[in-house]
């Protein structure tokens, strides 16, 4: 199914969020060989290079055909001739050596193995390969992991993160340096769970659980299921819920009410972040920060059919109704899709865009869209449905 707009999206625009981009796209199997590339220049902590590889793969995942020669891409954005030349060796091939090459090194599987904890990111990942660790073993060894770190935990587990740059600033880069030695041992703890895919049913039961808890302790609360379960996966990592509430003085201290009635459940097992409104948030200088928010790991209760005892992440989001919709924006990514709104908010109509709200720059005005549509025309952009937002 092809977008009812899509002949006023643009495959070739410099920003994703004018792209059509789809889950499955005609060049998979080109994506893969150059995402091995993109992963390990994030790994090695070269950023800027990832960060063309990455734009090069989403160029390549908005194209609309197979790809059979070079002549189809050599006018596409982002394709560089070092990009070009990887095609090329593709077309003739049906591969490319250097990511073949990447992909069987012990150094980068040892370091995709390590930053796949949550928590370990990239720097750290290379620090502990330094060491001479190799093994899920090596760092339980390393961190001192016990049992009972692997045992579910019956006690609320707070791991405040250090303040840290907001995820575009950061490029795909998961908590790195932000977390102790102490929530490492837990992540590995949790490390077989965290591992497993989530079906979309059972993504929806989990929405269906948290809303009759928050219902009983709000009412009236409405909620959106974001992530790449809305862009359309059939698998997620985590589940992401936005909230709101009609009536705006009842968000505020709500996402901590809920975690401690899930965690007083047994629903909540751990909490890596807890925020709101902190002082430091009040001049919205802070935008990222300034809705309230959860990461947590769920488990199913016993009452549900899903309950299987595989502990879940779950991040909660709290927005008053005027940024409910931006938020909502936000956190249905994609992580590029995004960083591109926020681009051309900037570069087209000298607004700021983030998961917390769309402000004009020259007099600071905040503009509250009532839909998601109509933050899209506010910003002067075509409709995209989520599922076309795999950017
Ligand atoms: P994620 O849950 O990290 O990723 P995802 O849902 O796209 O895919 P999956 O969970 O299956 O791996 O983030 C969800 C979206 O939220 C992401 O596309 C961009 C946004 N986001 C933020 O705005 N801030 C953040 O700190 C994070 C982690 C994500
Ligand atoms: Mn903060
Ligand atoms: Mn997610
Ligand atoms: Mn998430």
């Amino acid at each position: 199914p092809i977008p009812t707009n899509l002949a006023k999206l643009d495959y070739m625009s410099r920003y994703a969020c004018q792209r059509a981009s789809p889950l499955v796209c005609p060049n998979q199997a080109l994506v893969r060989e150059l995402d091995i590339i993109r992963r390990s220049r994030d790994l090695e902590g070269e950023a800027r290079s990832a960060l063309s590889y990455e734009r090069a793969v989403s160029i390549i995942k908005a194209y609309p055909h197979e790809i059979r020669s070079l002549k189809q891409v050599e006018k596409l954005p982002f394709i560089g001739v070092k990009i070009t030349g990887l095609i090329e060796e593709f077309l003739d091939t049906g591969k490319i050596t250097e990511a073949q090459t990447i992909n069987a090194s012990e150094r980068f599987q040892t370091l995709s193995l390590f930053s796949s904890i949550y928590g370990i990111g990239p720097s750290t990942a290379i620090r502990l390969y330094n060491l001479g660790l190799r093994s899920l073993n090596d760092l339980e060894v390393y961190y001192g992991v016990e049992p009972e770190d692997v045992a579910l935990q019956s006690q609320i587990v707070e791991v405040e993160e250090k303040p840290r740059k907001p995820a575009w600033q950061r490029g795909q880069h998961k908590g790195d340096e932000g977390l102790g030695d102490s929530w490492t041992r837990v992540a590995l703890g949790l490390r077989e769970d965290l591992a497993k895919k989530i079906p979309r049913a059972e993504v929806e039961e989990m929405g269906r659980v948290v809303m009759r808890e928050l219902e009983e302790l709000e009412p009236g609360c409405v909620s959106t299921i974001v992530g790449g379960y809305r862009r359309g996966k059939m698998e997620s990592n985590d589940v992401d819920i936005v909230f709101t509430h009609p009536d705006p003085s009842k968000v505020k201290g709500l996402c901590k009410r809920l975690v401690r009635k899930l965690h007083e459940r047994g629903m909540v097992t751990h909490v890596m972040h807890l925020s709101g409104f902190h002082a430091h948030n009040a001049l919205r200088t802070h935008h990222w920060d300034s809705l309230e928010k959860a990461l947590t790991v769920f488990i199913m209760p016993p009452s549900s059919p899903f309950h299987t005892g595989v502990r879940r992440r779950l991040d909660l989001i709290f927005a008053v109704p005027d940024v409910y919709w931006t938020a909502v924006i936000g956190w249905t990514g994609s992580i590029m899709f995004q960083r591109d709104i926020r681009q051309w908010a900037k570069d087209k109509h000298g607004m700021k865009f983030d998961s917390s709200g769309i402000t004009r720059r020259y007099d600071s005005k905040e503009f509250f869209p009532k839909t998601e549509k109509e933050a899209f025309d506010l910003l002067g952009l075509e409709w995209v449905e989520p599922k076309w937002r795999n950017a």
